[in-house]
C-alpha cells in the first residue's frame, strides 16, 4: 500500500484535530469526579528566604476550606524528595552535588514561586481566598540570578550539599589533543556566546486531579504529562506516594508540552498526598503566571568558545568551556541537558579532529532548568554555527564554502565527543537550500535593499542532532541509571479492527494519525479500523514516553516489531484455513492470498478465526495480540541547512525576516504534512529565541517577564512564510529508516537568524533575543554617526 492515500507517506489528515479544532479535546482540567475539591499553592514571593513561620489559623477558618497542609506534615509523612535521575560525576570524579528539594518547602526557600504550602478548598475561588490568607513569616537572604555571579566568592550560597553553588565540574574530549591542535592553528577564532533563558509556555498549562479510593487504597492521577508510566515510577519508586500497582497515571489530551511536561512537579505530588490526606479528589490548575514562575526553563549558558584552523581553513579543534545555569533545584533529567545532550554534538556536521570541552553547572535563585524542546542540542548548535560564520568571516572565506571544506563526508564517523554518526549528506541539504534560497544573488538583493535603506543579510545553520532517545546501553552507561527503549502491543479484535497500545505519549505531535498509517499500510486496512491507545497506565503496561522525537525512530520501531509477529502468527493461520503452505501467503491489500491461485481471505476473517475457530493450526494458542519492546542500537542523526535573509531597518532597530528556507534529512517520512507542522513549530520557537523571547530576572531574583505582557511569544507576523524541502538518507538504525523531526526546527533555526542578523548589520555584538533595542544599540557601535 506504499504511496496510498492512507499509507506511508501519505499527507492525511489529522485525525485527533476533529476534536481538537471542535473544543471536544478532554485536558486534565476537563476532568470532573464526584466531591472534587481544589487545591491552590502558597507560593514565596522571595527569591531567597528562610521560612520562619507559617500560621494557617485564620486561612483554615475560612469558608469551604478542608485543609491547610505544609512541608512539615509532608515530611512526617514520609514523602520523599524530588530527585535529578541523571547521575554526572566531576572531572575529579566526585558525584554531583544535589541540595534537597522537598515539594513544599517548610525552611528554606530558594526562588521567587516555590511552594511552600498548599490549601485544599470545596472551590477554587476559596481555596485561592485563603491561601491569600495564609501568613509566612520570611527572613529574606541574598539572592543570585546569574551563574557567573554565583560561582564568585562570597555569592549567596544555596545548598549546603553544593558549596560554591557548584553542582558538577564536568569534561568531555581530549584535552591534551585539543591543546596540540591549537599549538599548531594558523588562525583561531574566539566568541562569548550566551543562549538565553526561555520559558516552555506549552499552550495548556499544567495541571492534576488526584483520586485516593480508601476502599481499596487506590489512586488515580489524571496529569499533562508527556510520560505518565515515568511519572508512575517515580511517584511509586522514589518519592514514596503509592505504590505502583496502586497507581493509576493518565495522561488525557495534553496540549503541548515542548520537554516541560516530562518531569514529575510538586504540584502532582501534593495532590496525589492530599487527596489520601483529605480523602477527598483534589484538583490543581496551574495559573499562566504561575506557570512562568514553575514550570521548567530551558536553556541558559554562557560559553567561551575558540576554534582552531589550518593555513587551509580546516578546522583542526573546538575548545569550549560553558557554565550552565541549573537554577534553585535540579530538575528530573537537568544534569543531562548541559552534557550528554549539549557536548557530544559540538562536532556538528564537521570532521573536528580534536574537541575539549567543560561544563560547570551552578544553582541560582531562580527557576529550575531542564530540557526545552532540543535541550542542549539548540545550544551546541547555537555556539558551533555562530563560530562557524564568524570564523568565516575572519578568514574571509564565503561560509557556505567554508562549512562544505569541512562537511563530514564517511559513514559511520566517530566524533571525538562520543557520538557515532550513522549516515547523512551534508552536501545534499546545503546545496538544495543554498538553489531554493538563490544564495548567489544575494549580493544583488542586498543592493537593492541598501537603495531602499535597509540593511540585508543572510546566515546559514547547518545543524545535526541526535535523537531518537533510547539506546538503553549509551543512556544506561552515560548516567541516566535506567535503560530507554519503547513498547507497543497490537491487538487484532475478532472483528478486525486493531487497536496499537504505545509507550509514547502524544501531546500535539499527531501519533493517532501517523502510528496507524503504519498499521494502514502494513495490513492494508484503512485508517478508521485502527485505534491508537496512549497516556494511560492502566491500559498500556509500560512505556517510556515522548522526548528527544523519540516516537517516530522507537515508538513506531516498536510498532513495526508487535505487527511482525502478529503478521507472522496471521499467516500461519490464513495458510491452515486456506489449506496452502505458509510461504505461499502475501497479504495484499487487506487480503491474505495465495500466491498463484485465487484463493483468498479478508484480513478480518482470519482475525475472526483467531478468535474463533475451533481448528487452528496444531499447538497454537488462539487470539491475535503480540507485544514488542524496541531498544535501537544508536540515536538518529537527522541533520539539515536553514538559510535566514533579513532585513534590518537601521533606524528602529527592527528585523524582519524575508525570506527563510529550510532543507531538513528526517530520514523516511511518514506524513509529510505532519512533518512540515513540526518543522514550522520549531522554527517558530527558534525565531521566537532568536528575535524575541527572554526569562529575565532583577538582582533580587524577581522574575520580570512573568506573563505575556513582558514575555514575548512569537506572533503570526513576526515570522515568514517557511520554504521547507527534505532531503532523505535513511536512518540505518531502525526499521523505518526514519530520523526525528520534532525538534530540528528549534535547533537550528536560532544561528541561521543570529548570523543574518549580524551579517547585516556588521558586527557580532549581539546576543540573543535580538530585539529592535539590542540590534539598534549593537549598531551604533559600528555606525556611530548615523
Ligand atoms: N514523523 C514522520 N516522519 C519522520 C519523523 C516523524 O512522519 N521521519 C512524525 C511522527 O510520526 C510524529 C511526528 O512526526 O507524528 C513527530 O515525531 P518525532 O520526531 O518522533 O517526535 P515525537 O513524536 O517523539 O515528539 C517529540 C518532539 C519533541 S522532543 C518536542 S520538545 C516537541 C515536538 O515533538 N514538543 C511538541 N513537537 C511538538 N509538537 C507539539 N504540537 N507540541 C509539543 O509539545
Amino acid at each position: 500500500m506504499a504511496g496510498s492515500v492512507e499509507g506511508i507517506g501519505a499527507r492525511v489528515q489529522r485525525r485527533e484535530d476533529k476534536r481538537f479544532i471542535t473544543g471536544k479535546g478532554r485536558y486534565t482540567d476537563d476532568m470532573t469526579v464526584a466531591g472534587m475539591a481544589h487545591a491552590v499553592f502558597v507560593r514565596s514571593p522571595h527569591a531567597h528566604a528562610k521560612v520562619v513561620s507559617i500560621d494557617a489559623d485564620a486561612a483554615r477558618a475560612m469558608p469551604g476550606v478542608i485543609a491547610v497542609l505544609s512541608g512539615q506534615e509532608l515530611v512526617a509523612d514520609g514523602v520523599g524528595n524530588l530527585i535529578c535521575g541523571w547521575m554526572i560525576h566531576s572531572k575529579d570524579g566526585s558525584p554531583m552535588k544535589m541540595g534537597a528539594w522537598r515539594a513544599l518547602e517548610s525552611e528554606h526557600v530558594r526562588h521567587v514561586g516555590q511552594a511552600v504550602a498548599v490549601v485544599v478548598a470545596e472551590t477554587r475561588a476559596q481555596a485561592r481566598d485563603a491561601a491569600d490568607a495564609v501568613e509566612v513569616e520570611y527572613e529574606p537572604l541574598p539572592a543570585v540570578v546569574d551563574a557567573l555571579d554565583a560561582l564568585k566568592d562570597g555569592a549567596p550560597q544555596l545548598h549546603e550539599e553544593a558549596p560554591g553553588n557548584l553542582i558538577y565540574d564536568w569534561e568531555i574530549g581530549d584535552a591534551a589533543a585539543t591543546e596540540a591542535a591549537f599549538a599548531s592553528a594558523a588562525h583561531v577564532t574566539r566568541m562569548e556566546i550566551r543562549n538565553n533563558r526561555l520559558v516552555p509556555n506549552p499552550m495548556e498549562p499544567r495541571a492534576a486531579l488526584a483520586q485516593y479510593d480508601e476502599a481499596d487504597e487506590h489512586y488515580t492521577l489524571w496529569t499533562t504529562s508527556q510520560n505518565p508510566h515515568v511519572a508512575r515510577l517515580v511517584l511509586s519508586a522514589f518519592y514514596n506516594i503509592a505504590p505502583e500497582h496502586k497507581l493509576r497515571v493518565i495522561a488525557p489530551d495534553v496540549g503541548g508540552g515542548f520537554g516541560s511536561k516530562i518531569y514529575i512537579y510538586p504540584e502532582e505530588m501534593v495532590c496525589l498526598w492530599a487527596s489520601k490526606k483529605t480523602g477527598v479528589p483534589v484538583k490543581w490548575t496551574c495559573e499562566r503566571t504561575e506557570a512562568f514562575l514553575t514550570d521548567a526553563h530551558g536553556r541558559d549558558h554562557y560559553s567561551e568558545a575558540e576554534m582552531a584552523l589550518d593555513a587551509q581553513n580546516r578546522i583542526l579543534g573546538l575548545r569550549v568551556k560553558t557554565v550552565a545555569n541549573l537554577g534553585a533545584y535540579m530538575s528530573l533529567f537537568s544534569s543531562s541537558v548541559p552534557t550528554y545532550l549539549y557536548a557530544t554534538l559540538l562536532s556538528g556536521q564537521y570532521a573536528i579532529p580534536a574537541i575539549h570541552c567543560n561544563v560547570k553547572t551552578v544553582y541560582t535563585n531562580t527557576v529550575p532548568v531542564d530540557a526545552y524542546r532540543g535541550a542542549g542540542r539548540p545550544e551546541a548548535t547555537y555556539l558551533l554555527e555562530r563560530m562557524m560564520e564568524t570564523a568565516a568571516r575572519e578568514v574571509g572565506m564565503d561560509p557556505a564554502e567554508f562549512r562544505r571544506a569541512n562537511f563530514i563526508r564517511s559513514f559511520p564517523h566517530q566524533t571525538p565527543v562520543i557520538m557515532c554518526y550513522d549516515a547523512g549528506d551534508y552536501d545534499a541539504s546545503l546545496e538544495a537550500a543554498l538553489s531554493a534560497i538563490d544564495y548567489a544573488g544575494f549580493a544583488a538583493r542586498k543592493a537593492e535593499a541598501a537603495r531602499r535603506g535597509k540593511l540585508r543579510g543572510i546566515g546559514l545553520s547547518c545543524y545535526i542532532e541526535a535523537c531518537g532517545i533510547a539506546p538503553s546501553q549509551a543512556v544506561g552507561s552515560l548516567g541516566a541509571g535506567v535503560g530507554l527503549w519503547e513498547s507497543a502491543e497490537v491487538r487484532v479484535n475478532p472483528v478486525g479492527t486493531i487497536e496499537v497500545l504505545t509507550g509514547s505519549h502524544s501531546h500535539g505531535q499527531g501519533h493517532e494519525t501517523t502510528f496507524a498509517q503504519l498499521v494502514a499500510e502494513r495490513f492494508g486496512v484503512g485508517l478508521d479500523t485502527v485505534a491508537i491507545v496512549h497516556g494511560d497506565t492502566d491500559k498500556v503496561q509500560f512505556g517510556m514516553g515522548t522526548y528527544g522525537s523519540r516516537s517516530g525512530a522507537v515508538g513506531m520501531s516498536a510498532i513495526v516489531k508487535a505487527l511482525d509477529k502478529v503478521e507472522a502468527k496471521a499467516k500461519r493461520i490464513a495458510a491452515h484455513l486456506l489449506e496452502a503452505s505458509e510461504g505461499d501467503i502475501a497479504l495484499e491489500g487487506g487480503t491474505f492470498k495465495v500466491a498463484g491461485t485465487d484463493k483468498e481471505l479478508p484480513f478480518f476473517q482470519v482475525a475472526l478465526a483467531a478468535y474463533t475457530a475451533h481448528n487452528l493450526p496444531a499447538g497454537m494458542e488462539p487470539g491475535l495480540k503480540e507485544g514488542a519492546f524496541y531498544d535501537p542500537t544508536n540515536f538518529t542523526f537527522p541533520a539539515g541547512t536553514y538559510v535566514c535573509e533579513v532585513e534590518v531597518d537601521p533606524e528602529t532597530g527592527r528585523t524582519e525576516i524575508v525570506d527563510f528556507v529550510a532543507a531538513d534529512d528526517f530520514g523516511t517520512i511518514i506524513n509529510p504534512m505532519i512533518v512540515e507542522g513540526q518543522v514550522h513549530g520549531g522554527l517558530t520557537q527558534g525565531i521566537g529565541q532568536a528575535l524575541l523571547e527572554n526569562a529575565s530576572y532583577d538582582a533580587d531574583g524577581q522574575l520580570l517577564s512573568a506573563s505575556y505582557m513582558d514575555y514575548t511569544m512569537p506572533r503570526a507576523d513576526d515570522v515568514p512564510s517557511y520554504r521547507l524541502m527534505t532531503t532523505v538518507t535513511a536512518c540505518p538504525g531502525n526499521p523505518l529508516g526514519m530520523k526525528g523531526c520534532g525538534e530540528a526546527g528549534a535547533i537550528g533555526s536560532p544561528p541561521a537568524v543570529m548570523n543574518a542578523i549580524t551579517d547585516a548589520i556588521g558586527t557580532n555584538a549581539l546576543e540573543m533575543p535580538a530585539t529592535p533595542q539590542a540590534v539598534w544599540a549593537a549598531l551604533k557601535t559600528v555606525r556611530p554617526a548615523q
